[in-house]
């Protein structure tokens, strides 16, 4: 994505260049990300990039969160775990066997989520091959966007909102629990200097400007590298009086906050406390998302038929009966496979009627989502103290009205849907300030998002 901002002017525009496939590869040690081609494309997209403008000025990556790539040397150890891969659930009571989780929550504020990767490491050393994984042979561990900014520049870092998901920074200091990774008995010379949005991590290596045609002068700079962190930069709301949800494959509903709320509550009710840009704390919780519908489709598509995505979100919201509204945040639906099949399951167990037709799981999963996202909302009413006025939706779940009408339905408060690109936008905002393009705290970059995408209203009124 190119992006163009000047604040004086108040303009703010994208232009997509590249856009690829990221699916999961299933190899004979687990799920993992191809990475290899995700780099071959996205620098085939740099390259691109710097054909259509050649002033580029910075790059700026980001990427999901908790995943790593372990090096030895420069060489990568492998493709990186998928986190949704089936290894992480064993690690979990070894872990808190060393740090219960209130010990841990008290430490990093993070919700429990098996993938986390203070758990992905415990099971990186109790590979099902009986092997003890690759940590013991590497020498650092970069999380996906550092990984891409290592490749691109040699510099090692972790930037601190992608950091803040690992499990081992500290809610209130931001920096590596050292005491924590040593307890959990993880070598702690793999984990890089943290460093925050806005610094610069440097040039290019002089071989990948070369072979990426890039202008002189361009560098890398940190920004908020995990992708909900950017995403909640370009949310065009004011925090003392909304809740965003970031809805892609997840839904990450949630406040913004100047602090960390670790209490016993916030725990029970499985909130995070992520690390966001200029301090902020992104209080949220991670419902399931469009994954629900994005892998029944995957399910339903599996012999070669191809499925219109519009057609079918147009025969569920013409669905007049009413449809089984299950637990979105259920674990059983956090692995690929046959999500139709579970969704059923879990209806059949709990005395509901299954969806029959496709048009009819599809209304499912939307009244489900939307039933979570504003019982998450108001959780994250009363858990932080934010009286929330109006829901923002930000990422591509702005596309889905259904969903976006459904939410502003059940939750009794209008929904401001927009901008779709919300990440890109958020990385492209956090350059732009470090480069001078922009400036001010990020309500004067969120100005400029709401003046140049103005967000579509769903009122809270039934049908
Ligand atoms: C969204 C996201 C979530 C994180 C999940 C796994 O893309 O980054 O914030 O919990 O993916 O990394």
């Amino acid at each position: 994505m190119l992006g163009r901002v000047d604040q004086r002017a108040g303009t703010l525009d994208l232009e997509h260049v590249a856009r690829f496939p990221n699916g999961p590869v299933r190899l004979a040690s687990g799920l993992h990300w191809d990475f290899t081609g995700l780099y071959r494309d996205l620098t085939a997209g740099l390259a691109d990039a710097f054909r259509r403008e050649t002033s580029v000025a910075s790059i700026g990556i980001d990427s999901w969160a908790v995943d790593y790539g372990l090096l030895r040397g420069d060489r990568l150890l492998g493709e990186p775990f998928h986190y949704r891969d089936e290894r992480n659930a064993a690690a979990v009571d070894g872990v808190h066997a060393i740090a219960p989780f209130a010990e841990l929550y008290r430490r990093n504020g993070l919700q429990f989520l098996p993938f986390n990767t203070v758990y992905q490491l415990a099971a990186e050393r109790a590979a099902p091959d009986g092997s003890d994984g690759c940590l013991g042979l590497a020498d650092s561990l970069l999380l996906v966007p550092d990984l891409i900014a290592f490749q691109l520049t040699g510099r090692r870092v972790a930037e601190r909102t992608n950091a803040s998901t690992t499990g081992l920074v500290g809610v209130h200091t931001g920096e590596w629990d050292d005491e924590l990774i040593e307890r959990l008995g993880f070598p702690a010379s793999v984990f890089a200097p943290i460093v925050a949005p806005g610094d610069s991590l440097g040039a290019l290596r002089p071989a990948v400007a070369a072979q990426l045609g890039a202008p002189a002068g361009v560098e890398v700079v940190a920004v908020g590298s995990h992708d909900t962190a950017s995403a909640v930069v370009a949310v065009p709301m004011n925090p003392e009086s909304a809740a965003y949800i970031s809805c892609g494959t997840w839904g990450l509903v949630g406040v913004e906050l100047e602090h960390p709320v670790t209490t016993d509550a916030a725990r029970d009710a499985n909130f995070t406390n992520e690390a966001g840009v200029d301090g902020r704390v992104r209080f949220l919780h991670n419902v399931m998302g469009l994954w629900l519908l994005s892998e029944s489709v995957r399910w339903w598509e599996r012999d070669g038929e191809a499925i219109d995505l519009t057609q079918l979100l147009a025969a569920a919201a013409s669905v007049t009966a009413p449809v089984a509204v299950f637990d979105a945040d259920d674990a059983r639906f956090m692995a690929p496979g046959d999500l139709p099949g579970r969704i059923a399951e879990w209806c059949a167990e709990h005395g509901v009627p299954a969806p029959q037709t496709r048009a009819e799981f599809a209304r499912s999963i939307i009244e489900s989502l939307a039933e979570a996202f504003a019982a998450t909302v108001r959780q994250a009413s009363v858990l932080s103290g934010v009286d929330v006025e109006t829901i923002h939706v930000v990422g591509g779940g702005a596309l889905n009205e259904l969903l976006c009408r459904r939410t502003a339905e059940r939750s009794g408060l209008p929904v401001l849907a927009g901008p779709v690109e919300a990440t890109a936008i958020g990385n492209v905002l956090v350059q732009a300030r470090a480069q001078g393009f922009a400036s001010g705290s990020l309500e004067d970059l969120r100005a400029l998002v709401a003046s140049a995408f103005a967000p579509r209203r769903y009122e809270p009124s039934a049908r």
